[in-house]
């Protein structure tokens, strides 16, 4: 009996150290550099990431002050109410009812549910209903099986993948606001150190925005399961400074480049079926379906972060997507290799 009594009590408290462990190291991770893949829901930059961490700190904190009390009084009781051989064959002290015990156990905890209401209540209010100034950028984000389309409707931009967005400072607010679409299934954007998520649902928009406050590469992923491929759907958001951004947005505008070296290979994406699917501004590629490829070498991956954007990847890309991406909805078209040679020449070439 001893015995049994020592190991609950030795695993009970192994159990808050590893808690005790979780929470003290967790914020450690905070100094990891983003771009090496990680990210981290302790490092917020961004309002409506901090407040959520912000609220989350306080529930832990109230939850573990309950913890702790309810389990030195467990372990109190245990240990000066066991067994002893002494008492064998009497019956303990039989207690019955303490109204104020009683009273203080309901009264108590009801509070402590009302705070954490009103403490949810009000992050929440201050996240879904935050105004939009007159300065914030608009985006529209689609989640397709399994990219991400990014458009942005003030600026007649369309891209793919990997979102710009300006940082905002305290001075000169530039947040930008999402509306959230989804073109087939349920999705998810989520950027752990910019925003909460906020999933993309069919005939449903979503809204949500961001303020980031420092400049660097964010990454994220789709959270909601969308099919086979929706562990490859990686989300990158590049927060760039005012005049990065600017000069972004201008070359984004621009029609694609016509180049004449690469005119087979031109020739060889419009007699295909590619141009059913893709869209490259200025030539009679007009498809939906796929990213929009007008710039695609402005775009650090391909195929939502499945691959670098190298040729060597394009080249693997365009003869088989099924080698960087199983499943993934684009068909492998069974070209010849001196077309897949011109056509990623064609590719490189649209800055
Ligand atoms: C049936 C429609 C379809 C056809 C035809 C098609 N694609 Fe695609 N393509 C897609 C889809 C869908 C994606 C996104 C795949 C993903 O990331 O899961 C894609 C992605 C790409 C990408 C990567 C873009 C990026 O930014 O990630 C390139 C490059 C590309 N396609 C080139 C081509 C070329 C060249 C052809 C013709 C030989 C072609 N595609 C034919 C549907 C198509
Ligand atoms: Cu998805």
């Amino acid at each position: 009996m001893q015995r049994k009594q020592n190991s609950i009590t030795s695993s009970a408290l192994s159990m808050l150290a590893l808690l005790f462990l979780l929470v003290a190291t967790a914020p450690g991770a905070a100094r990891e550099d983003p771009s090496n893949g990680l990210t981290n829901i302790f490092a917020p930059e961004s309002t409506p990431a901090k407040s959520i961490l912000d609220l989350s700190l306080f529930v832990l904190v109230i939850t573990g002050i309950i913890f702790s009390v309810v389990f030195t009084l467990l372990v109190y009781s245990i240990v000066k109410f066991r067994g002893r051989a002494v008492d064998a064959g009497r019956e303990p002290a039989q207690v019955y009812g303490s109204t104020q015990i009683e009273l203080a156990w309901t009264i108590i905890p009801i509070l402590i549910v009302v705070v954490l209401f009103l403490a949810t209540a009000r992050t929440i209010h201050a996240v879904q209903d935050a105004p939009q100034p007159a300065t914030a950028l608009e985006v529209t984000a689609i989640g397709h099986q399994f990219w991400w389309e990014f458009r942005y409707p003030r600026l007649g931009i369309v891209t793919a993948n990997e979102l710009h967005i300006p940082v905002s400072d305290a001075a000169h607010p530039t947040p930008t606001f999402l509306q959230l679409f989804s073109a087939d299934t349920d999705h998810s954007f989520w950027i752990p150190q910019l925003a909460g998520k906020t999933d993309l649902i069919p005939n449903h928009p979503n809204r949500m925005w961001m303020d980031p406050h420092r400049t660097g590469i964010f990454l994220g992923q789709c959270a909601q399961y969308c099919g086979t491929q929706h562990a490859k759907m990686l989300l990158r958001v590049s927060v760039d400074g005012p005049e990065d951004f600017n000069a972004w947005v201008r070359s984004q505008q621009q029609p694609a480049v016509e180049d004449e070296k690469v005119i087979a290979g031109r020739r060889v994406f419009e007699t295909t079926a590619c141009i059913n699917c893709h869209r490259i501004g200025g030539t009679v590629a007009n498809g939906q379906f796929g990213p929009d490829l007008t710039h695609l070498m402005s775009r650090e991956t391909i195929a939502s972060g499945a691959a670098e954007n190298t040729a060597g990847n394009l080249r693997l890309w365009i003869k088989k997507p099924e080698a960087l991406k199983p499943g993934s909805l684009m068909p492998a078209m069974q070209l010849s290799d001196a077309d897949l040679d011109s056509l990623v020449g064609y590719m490189e070439s649209l800055q």
